[in-house]
């Protein structure tokens, strides 16, 4: 267990001083050693990747989106310059600093400007709403929110108001846009100093030190932290940019969210950046936009979730676009049909790649030259040799090969702990270190694993993660409900939707009210249950407790047999 290494970790990864102590698990010093030695972790920080590269080749572009165009050098400049501007507000190497920025360029700026100062960033997506960002501050203890203004009708500065104000570890709130009274402007930020233009000053971060954090989908309640150093997230970004065949050529389109593990590192926008290629900030997902952006901008590789692939395979033809441009394209985050997998190649004239990741660590890729077969079949292969992984029976002892079991795996680029969750961190890492990722998977004689469920208590909403009890806990706070339940029913499109089930206190609340009432508890769009269904009790297993998997297959079955559910007031509308 973590605690039980302490005295053999690599030190260096939470020593006190500039970098202040953040305690966080790591990986022992003899696999540290070992993962340098062999050339995984290169010592080198995104700061300083990012000045290597503007050295390299100033003027070649590096981010694109909306009216702006940037090269290397620009890049450089205005993250040095915006860094410093942080710095002049106090924000410190070391400080959690919670961003949430659309795809637009200045999420790459902002990324950069934290990774030069050494200011962490907590990746939130632009979808998550008060009573997230508000944990997401509170657990990371953040000093500060990096937002925008009005977005799709939402005042996301409005929004950082108020985690400053129920948050007391927030003092400033830095607007990409318009600011409120008592907010700064980031171009203010970005003008009023001299650029910093080292990262390699005694108190700017180091290779070992935290880069980012990144957010589980979560299991037992809201998102744990997941602490990503430069070492091991520029490894696994640099490292799946080469299995991507990607070069100083490529031009990758971010469409799903910036912040997301899947579009920022696998190869993603920092892979691509590292690579040398250009990253094009895509403002929408849907097929007008990226596809016109695939063809405009000569696109050579996106990465997507399965739902957005057969919207844009129903949308091509009617498009008429030229995608002749486009090398790869990249599926992961929920699990890929098979028979979808097989249009993608003749549709879109290029290679299919799928992706089987988490923001934990471990990235397994489907290889440009694998078999077809392989292609659309399995999940893909670990990204590094040294990625070690287990599949496991329910006493944690190897299955056969070939069998299905529970998929356990460590690292180079795969987190020894949460941040700071020691509890949860006992039940979810073994004692030698390996993450319970709550896959199930076969693996085959090639080393391609095959996804075949989940035992953890997550849906998986089109590669949107949710976690029932979080939103049980919403749904419980309504006066009129007495208990509830939140399972995953199979989707035609998204995989899984969601279904909350409910035993109402007296007359039932109607689904619109629920609805309105979780929405209003400020969670993402996304969590809001698809549909409700009214029951007097639910299900229960031997020992008494709820049985999801009985309550899902009541459910498959009614809606099967479209039958009215007995006994249950049934709405899917949203
Ligand atoms: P997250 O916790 O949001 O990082 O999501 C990671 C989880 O997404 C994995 O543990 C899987 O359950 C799921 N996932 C990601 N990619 C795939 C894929 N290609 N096929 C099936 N499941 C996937
Ligand atoms: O779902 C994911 O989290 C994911 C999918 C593909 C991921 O983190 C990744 C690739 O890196």
């Amino acid at each position: 267990m973590i605690t039980s290494h302490r005295a053999h970790e690599d030190a260096s990864a939470h020593r006190p001083g500039p970098r202040g102590s953040i305690d966080l698990p790591t990986w022992p010093q003899d696999v540290a050693a070992d993962y340098r030695a062999r050339g995984f972790w290169t010592g080198q920080t995104f700061g300083d990747l990012l000045t290597e590269r503007a050295a390299k080749h100033p003027d070649r572009e590096a981010v694109a989106g909306g009216q702006e165009r940037w090269s290397y050098a620009e890049l450089e400049h205005r993250a040095s310059s915006l860094a410093a501007g942080l710095s002049a507000i106090g924000v410190r190497c070391g400080d959690r600093v919670v961003v949430q920025l659309p795809n637009e360029p200045v999420f790459v700026e902002v990324l950069f400007a934290c990774f030069r100062l050494g200011a962490v960033p907590v990746l939130a997506l632009p979808a998550h709403r008060f009573t997230e960002l508000r944990h997401f501050a509170t657990q990371a203890e953040a000093v500060a929110v990096i937002t925008t203004g009005v977005r799709g009708r939402f005042d996301h500065a409005e929004l950082a108001e108020t985690v400053r104000a129920g948050v007391s570890s927030v003092r400033d709130v830095v607007v990409a846009g318009t600011p409120l009274p008592g907010q700064r402007a980031l171009d203010d930020l970005r003008l009023a100093l001299p650029r910093l233009s080292t990262s390699a000053s005694a108190d700017g971060p180091q290779a070992h030190d935290l880069a980012l954090l990144q957010l589980s989908g979560g299991t037992t309640g809201p998102s744990k932290l997941i602490p990503r150093t430069h070492d091991d997230y520029l490894y696994s970004a640099r490292a799946s940019a080469q299995i991507c065949g990607q070069d100083e050529s490529s031009r990758y389109l971010a469409v799903l969210p910036a912040g997301h593990n899947f579009t920022l590192s696998s190869a993603g926008i920092l892979g691509t950046l590292a690579t040398g290629g250009a990253v094009v900030m895509c403002p929408s997902p849907d097929p007008q936009t990226a596809v016109g952006l695939l063809e405009s901008e000569r696109i050579t590789v996106t990465g997507i979730v399965p739902p957005l692939v057969i919207a844009w395979l129903d949308a091509l033809p009617a498009l008429g676009r030229d995608l002749s441009s486009l090398e790869l394209l990249q599926v992961g985050g929920a699990k890929l049909d098979e028979a979808v997998a097989r249009r993608i190649e003749p549709a879109f004239g290029c290679r299919l790649q799928q992706v089987f990741g988490m923001a934990e660590g471990l990235v397994n890729f489907t290889r440009l030259d694998d078999p077809d077969d392989l292609v659309v079949q399995t999940q893909g292969r670990p990204l590094s040799p040294a990625d070690e992984i287990r599949v496991v029976d329910e006493h944690d002892l190897d299955v056969q090969p070939g069998e299905a079991g529970a998929l356990l795996t460590r690292g180079p680029y795969t987190i020894r702990g949460y941040f700071r969750a020691a509890e949860h961190n006992a039940d979810v890492f073994t004692a030698d270190g390996f993450y319970r990722t709550g896959d199930l998977v076969r693996q085959l004689p090639s080393g391609h694993l095959v996804v075949v469920g989940r035992e953890k208590e997550q849906i998986n909403r089109g590669g949107e993660k949710i976690a029932p009890a979080e939103i049980e806990g919403h749904l419980i706070a309504h006066p009129s409900v007495r208990d509830a339940c939140v399972v995953g029913l199979p989707d035609a499109l998204l995989g899984e939707r969601t279904c909350a089930v409910v035993v109402p206190r007296g007359a039932a609340p109607s689904p619109a009210d629920l609805r309105k009432f979780v929405r209003e508890r400020g969670v993402a769009a996304f969590k809001v249950p698809d549909r409700f269904t009214f029951v007097t009790a639910f299900p229960t297993t031997g020992v008494g407790k709820v049985s999801r998997r009985e309550l899902r297959n009541q459910l498959a079955t009614q809606l099967a047999s479209s039958a009215p559910p007995s006994a249950t007031n049934d709405d899917s509308g949203r």
